[in-house]
């Protein structure tokens, strides 16, 4: 390998930007810059940052091949990146002069940033937090990057038709995607289906090999990420997944040319679209080839990396890291063995022991029926040779459990890798934790359920393998680019540090008692729903006061989320106010957004329950300035950066026990937001850190609910019988008084919420959740100590920045160190 020392050229003045851009203009767009439009202006802007971005990505790239650095590989099939250029202006700290530069060529650089498209090539938390963590590593200068899929199609669009959710085609790059750069050179093989032909070595040995595959190629695609302040650059690699030349054979020799062709084109269908389910295992064979194709192009770029600097296998883990989010790249377990014992012809104990120093695995859901397995007969048709390496590590690992707990017969068969209950399936999960040297949860709640509920076998058998790294946000993103409102205010208090360092946010607790500053805060929050106020105006056509509590659930919609729960306590003031002549004392406007998965029949439901409430609410006068609701359509990243800066009250209601952490919570709360939620997930860590006094806590805790339902004790009826409240609401719902036009149209979820033991218990929390909102709506009367709240929850939220997450598991899982 030869040293190279590369040199940043460009630099960011406004003069080499100017020039730079209007270059590209003409050599790029081929246009003269006098008939350059707004839009070809941001285009030019964005090669011209492109440039910046590449330059300092090989600087990046030398600086970490000069130390021979350990690196991190996060394998994730999703990433929900949100808007690139202006947050890549931001990191580099040239938006402002940007601005300047596009006014001065007579554009509008904000209008060009609102004509982007978000990339949406994830579902939710998951695939958000991956993003975040790009953002950090970066910032940390730590040599970590992330792996994924280049779908065609990300996460579909939302419209909102007669209250119902529809799904429209997401083809994010219609408009191109300047940021990112094609590798076609780097391009991998992918081989499937086929079969196992065993053979022997000369000397005897079993000699497996995987002979008549197809093979698909892998394209990457790098998005670079910038951290904050414009030093380190890494990337994002993206595959797409592109036909090969070689014809099915058998199909050409008959004759069948276009029907040969046809068949290779379908292999590129691997990279079309994403699968828009977040929590039910689907089982069809496209995802399991997509979640395939992830693992071994990644892993081919990483061994093809590490052979250019390093030939002896046996030090595999001290330069590679791979992080496996969630069990969708689990089969990289399986990849990397087979490559080092059928390809480098490893001993299977140490190509075992590399593999598990290597991975480690984050579980993010507890809900049983988000939990992957594959049939084997599914395995054994795509991924012959993996099926038998799969029985391998299996067969040996329970050898193992055999001789710790000898004739525990039931142990064995909970802890197998093969699910033998009907049609054998692998149990993904198993061989994360069992290919693992890591297995962490996202909060510490969650944690501990991953180690008592989900895999408690497994903790006991390797207890310190278990660990957990609370989640984070970034601030860069979640408050400096999408409130800079409240940035400069604390710019101008606290100086820049709090951008890279959270925890500085603490200094703002010296200026709580200072009512000038608080003015200054709450002005702040006030300009953002004046914004998003006017937004929800000129889109949805409903006014909202501003001086009114903005009251927001935004986040999947899920039974276990408890949308319905807020809903219910809306239709519960609303009867209030005209049946029993009971004002609210602070005017308050419910916001809703979030995405329905297309086959989730009762998500779906609550999206057209808020609209027919929300209906009826708007529209009575004697709500008028008092109840106001609003459901916001297609909930994604830009979306979010305009409604969390406007929060006052965040909505964090899970069922104790469900959200593993949630990271909404988080960012709602570093805006200044109070959370009204349960004693779960995450929440529990922001409690601590900012006091009862500053969270409306509320509902059973996450013991009390498993008890309840171990028990079968839940009876919903006699709660329903003893509270008037949730009577009258009910009683609405089956008069039809939100559906005049669709009679029982609600009746599923009476029916549904008073079932015993109904899994989310949403009317055992109702009473205690009615009084924390009464709670609310007294302190937010005054507005002073609303105030004082408000900064307290931003000034405590520190710790949940992903900058402190990424550094405790490079520390602790990784060991991978800052290159600077
Ligand atoms: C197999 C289908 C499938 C797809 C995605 C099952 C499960 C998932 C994800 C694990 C769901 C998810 O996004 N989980 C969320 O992860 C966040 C980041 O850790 C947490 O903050 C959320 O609480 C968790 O729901």
């Amino acid at each position: 390998m030869k040293r190279s020392n590369f040199k940043v050229r460009k630099k960011n003045d406004r003069v080499s930007l100017t020039e730079d851009i209007r270059n590209h203009v003409i050599y790029s767009l081929s246009k003269e810059v006098k008939d350059a439009s707004e839009w070809d202006a941001g285009k030019a802007l964005a090669l011209a940052l492109r440039d910046r971005l590449v330059e300092r990505m090989i600087e990046t790239r030398d600086r970490y091949r000069r130390v021979k650095a350990k690196r991190m590989y996060y394998f994730s099939i999703e990433y929900l990146l949100g808007r690139c250029l202006g947050n890549n202006l931001c990191n580099m700290e040239i938006l402002d002069l940007c601005e300047d530069i596009f006014k001065d060529l007579g554009y509008d650089l904000d209008e060009v940033r609102a004509s982007e498209r978000d990339p949406a090539l994830g579902n939710g938390g998951l695939g958000r937090l991956a993003a975040c963590f790009l953002d950090s590593l970066a910032t940390l200068d730590l040599p970590g990057c992330g792996y994924g899929i280049h779908y065609e199609y990300g996460l579909f669009r939302q419209s909102i038709h007669n209250g119902y959710q529809k799904e429209l085609a997401d083809y994010w790059m219609k408009e191109g995607m300047p940021l990112q750069v094609a590798r076609p050179d780097q391009s991998v093989i992918v081989p499937l289906y086929g079969r196992v032909e065993s053979a022997a070595t000369p000397s005897g040995d079993y000699l497996p090999m995987w002979v008549d595959w197809d093979d698909i190629i892998g394209v990457p695609y790098d998005i670079p990420v910038v951290g904050y302040g414009g030093k380190t650059v890494n990337y994002l690699r993206l595959f797409a997944a592109r036909a090969s030349e070689n014809f099915d054979m058998d199909i050409f020799n008959h004759g069948d040319y276009i029907r040969a062709v046809q068949r290779k084109i379908e292999s590129e269908m691997v990279s079309k679209v994403l699968y828009p389910t977040e929590s039910v295992s689907f089982g069809k064979e496209l995802r399991l080839v997509q979640e395939y194709f992830l693992v071994a192009c990644g892993l081919r770029d990483i061994t093809r990396r590490f052979l250019a600097q390093n030939k002896n296998f046996e030090e595999f883990a001290d330069y590679v890291a791979i992080q496996l989010n969630d069990t969708h790249p689990a089969l990289t377990v399986v990849e990397l063995m087979r490559y080092l014992v059928d390809e480098r012809r490893i001993e299977w104990d140490k190509a075992w022991e590399i593999t598990r120093a290597t991975c480690a695995y984050t579980n993010h859901t507890l809900l049983p029926e988000a939990l992957e397995l594959w049939s084997v007969s599914l395995i054994e048709k795509v991924l012959p040779r993996h099926l038998q390496i799969i029985y391998e590590i299996n067969s040996r690992f329970l050898k193992k459990v055999e001789s710790k707990y000898p004739a525990d017969n039931e142990k064995l068969r909970r802890m197998s890798l093969i699910c033998e209950d009907g049609t054998k399936k692998v149990r993904m999960a198993n061989l994360a934790v069992v290919g693992s040297h890591s297995v962490n949860g996202v909060s510490e709640l969650h944690s501990e359920l991953v180690k008592t509920r989900l895999f408690p076998d497994f903790y006991e058998f390797a207890p310190q393998k278990f660990n957990n790294k609370t989640n984070g946000v970034t601030p860069r993103r979640w408050m400096l680019k999408a409130n800079p409102a409240l940035a400069a205010l604390l710019t101008d208090t606290l100086g820049k540090g709090w951008i890279t360092d959270l925890n500085e946010l603490h200094k703002l607790e010296e200026h709580i008692n200072d009512s000038e500053f608080r003015a200054r805060f709450m002005e702040a929050k006030r300009t953002n729903k004046i914004k998003l106020g006017n937004f929800i105006n000129s889109t949805l056509d409903i006014n909202i006061p501003p001086d009114s509590i903005f009251d927001i659930q935004a986040k999947r919609i899920h039974e276990y989320k408890r949308q319905l729960l807020n809903v219910l306590h809306v239709i519960h003031l609303y009867l209030e106010l005209v049946d029993n002549d009971v004002e609210p004392s602070c005017s308050r406007a419910f916001l809703f957004a979030g995405k329905a998965a297309p086959g989730y029949w009762e998500a779906k439901q609550i999206i057209k329950l808020i609209h027919s409430v929300a209906k009826v609410i708007n529209n009575d006068p004697r709500a008028e300035g008092l109840l106001k609701v609003a459901f916001l359509p297609d909930y994604r990243v830009s979306l979010a950066e305009k409604i969390v800066p406007a929060c006052d009250v965040s909505e964090q209601i899970s069922t104790a026990g469900t959200e593993a952490s949630g990271t909404g919570n988080m960012k709602f709360a570093m805006n200044g937001a109070l959370t009204v939620g349960t004693y779960d997930g995450a929440n529990i860590e922001m409690l601590e850190e900012v006091g009862q006094d500053n969270f409306y806590l509320f509902g059973l805790k996450q013991e009390e609910v498993e008890k309840a339902l171990r028990e079968g004790s839940y009876h919903p009826r006699e709660i329903y019988n003893h509270s008037p409240e949730i009577r009258q609401v009910f009683t609405a719902l089956l008069e039809n008084r939100f559906s005049p036009d669709e009679p029982d149209l609600f009746r599923w979820l009476v029916d549904k919420l008073l079932t015993d033991n109904e899994q989310y218990m949403h009317l055992a929390d109702f009473k205690s959740y009615s009084e924390a909102q009464k709670r609310i709506d007294r302190d937010y009367a005054e507005k002073e100590i609303w105030a004082a709240k408000a900064i307290l929850n931003t000034a405590r939220m520190g710790k949940f920045s992903t900058d402190r997450t990424m550094l405790e598991y490079a520390e602790d899982i990784w060991k991978i160190k800052a290159v600077k």
